[in-house]
């Protein structure tokens, strides 16, 4: 069903998975920026805190194409920004639904792109996040010897969500350059898609925790090291995979959005910040929040360790962090790479993470978990 855009139609961006962990960093960042055309989608009502950065907040749900002919006849769009996704872990329990949300929603929110772009006659930017969930490295000993993997190798993904993902940057890729190549209506000229992917890595905030991934051990560690609360990683001590801040996994996309499309090589980017073992993690976590004037006991009198908590009494003990590996998951992790090759993203935009291991946590982690527990 093919609306008819109203004449007085609202310039929009629009945000998907607005009430998700990037999406509260995206909005507070484009705010920030004094963007107000804010169009916020989510399936759970606005965080307060981000209502009064949106134009509009709606409540929805992507595999509505009704909601989507709506936002057509309402808005006129020129970016979106697709963040909705169910993620690896949660979509493992549930993968058709993962499917419908991930993929079908996808090519809803691709539709209104070209709808968008053939009723204004401008590109429209689509910027997709994908993952390293779209890798299958085939096994520990594949990993190691293929250490930081290029963009078009390994792509065997063993996750729903990682063949969910590898599928909608092929649908991305087909939307831009081939949708509808044999009509005689096909879009022509910029009334394009612009389809711009950034394949990331496991994104640590330190404002939100993540949920439903396989990558959450790592901000789990940090947070509950933070809160006192002994952890037991769901990984070995040596599992690897890259990883990256939020500021600059935000900061990332934005570059991109903002690039000249003449200097894209490509529709689809690895980027990487850092790439430690669960094991390296841990210490350093023990180190901040540990014995001897670590974060703990300067902590502990800001924010004493919830009753029954490992930290409880711990004025000064080191945090409780344990191994207790879950087969299955540690399967998903060991099918990820180690590291990636980002040489394209360095070369063709400009990526250049600001926080590198020991800054994301002195620079970023620490001093914002801090500020953020102690109130
Ligand atoms: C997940 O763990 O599912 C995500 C990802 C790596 O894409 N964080």
């Amino acid at each position: 069903m093919t609306t008819t855009p109203a004449p007085s139609r609202h310039a929009g961006t629009l945000i998907t998975g607005a009430n998700g962990e990037f999406g509260h960093g995206l909005i507070r960042t484009l705010h920030d920026a004094g963007r107000r055309d804010l169009v916020a989608l989510d399936v759970h009502e606005i965080d307060a805190s981000l209502r009064p950065m949106c134009r509009d907040a709606i409540v929805g749900d992507i595999t509505d194409a009704a909601l989507l002919s709506r936002l057509h006849a309402n808005y006129e769009i020129h970016s979106i920004f697709h963040l909705a996704a169910l993620l690896s872990t949660r979509s493992e329990f549930n993968p058709e639904a993962a499917h419908e949300v991930n993929v079908v929603g996808t090519v809803h929110l691709l539709k209104l792109a070209a709808d968008e772009a053939a009723s204004h006659g401008h590109p429209v930017k689509f910027m997709f996040p994908s993952s390293i969930a779209v890798y299958g490295m085939g096994g520990l000993e594949a990993k190691a010897r293929a250490g930081a993997v290029r963009e078009d190798q390994c792509l065997e993904p063993t996750t729903m969500y990682g063949c969910n993902k590898l599928a909608c940057e092929h649908l991305g890729r087909y939307y831009a350059r081939h949708y509808r190549q044999l009509a005689k209506d096909r879009p022509r000229g910029s009334g394009r898609v612009d389809f711009r992917c950034i394949r990331f890595p496991g994104v640590i905030s330190a404002f939100t925790l993540p949920s439903g991934g396989t990558s959450d051990y790592a901000p789990e560690m940090i947070h509950a090291a933070a809160k006192g609360e002994a952890y037991a990683c769901f990984v070995r001590e040596d599992a690897r995979i890259p990883f990256i801040t939020m500021p600059d996994a935000i900061e990332a996309l934005l570059k991109l959005h903002d690039a000249d499309a003449k200097a894209l090589t490509r529709t689809v980017y690895n980027i990487t910040a850092f790439a430690p073992s669960a094991g390296e993690i841990a210490a350093i976590v023990r180190r901040h929040f540990g014995a001897s004037g670590g974060m703990a006991s300067r902590f502990a009198s800001l924010c004493p360790p919830s009753p029954g908590s490992a930290g409880e009494g711990r004025g000064g003990g080191a945090p409780d962090i344990s191994f207790r590996p879950d087969v299955e998951r540690q399967g998903i992790v060991d099918s990820w790479p180690a590291d990636v090759d980002d040489s394209a993203a360095r070369q063709d935009w400009g990526f250049h993470p600001r926080h590198d291991l020991a800054a994301a946590f002195e620079e970023y982690l620490i001093p914002n978990i801090r500020a953020n527990y102690a109130t």
